[in-house]
């Protein structure tokens, strides 16, 4: 099964919080985007986040996946607050493919293709870096880039090689 992550932190050693994901699935890995650095999206007043994209090729199911990404959000002792409010580390699953066929959930423990994808510049940008041609709700990703609003597109910035 091969899935897309979005991960982002907006607090403490955000790279250093990044980096734990990448290290989790070291040898999953097939493709990794650079780090971006992108503005505040859905609540404003908080810090910048860093954002990448993986793409990770795994032997376990959609939830089983989803547990691993929260293991690694305990780890970074994340404390839910606030919805959409700061955090340290953020693990989401983008979009899962079989046998190249999309996964789809309705299921609110796991939504599938996640559901604010498809309009977030944070997301989509770095996606775009690694899958040009991945298509979500039956559009590829670089028209859903197109049709962002071009000063979300601006506010993300590619500050580093992960
Ligand atoms: N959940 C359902 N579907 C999924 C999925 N596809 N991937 C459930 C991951 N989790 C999924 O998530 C709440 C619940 O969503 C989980 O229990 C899981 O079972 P959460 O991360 O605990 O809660 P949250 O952060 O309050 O809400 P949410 O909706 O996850 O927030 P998001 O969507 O993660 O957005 N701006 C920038 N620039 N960069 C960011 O990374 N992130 C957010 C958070 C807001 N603004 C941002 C960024
Ligand atoms: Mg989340």
């Amino acid at each position: 099964m091969r899935a897309v992550l979005s991960i982002g932190s907006n607090m403490d050693d955000r790279y250093a919080l990044l980096k734990t994901v990448l290290d989790e699935f070291s040898s999953e890995i097939v493709a990794q985007s650079s780090i971006y650095a992108t503005p505040p999206w859905g609540v404003t007043d908080q810090d910048e986040f860093l954002n990448a994209v993986i793409v990770v090729d795994v032997n376990s199911t959609p939830l089983e996946l989803l547990r691993r990404g929260q293991k690694l959000e305990e780890a970074a002792e994340r404390v839910r607050v606030r919805k959409w409010g700061p955090r340290t580390l953020d693990v989401d699953i983008v979009q899962v493919r079989a046998d190249d066929e999309e996964i789809l959930s309705d299921d609110p423990e796991l939504t599938l293709p996640h559901p604010w994808a498809w309009q977030r510049a944070f997301v989509l940008i770095p996606w775009l870096e690694v899958e040009p041609d991945a298509i979500l709700h039956g559009t590829t990703v670089a028209e859903h880039v197109d049709n962002l609003d071009p000063t979300d597109i601006e506010g993300v910035t590619k500050i580093q090689e992960f």
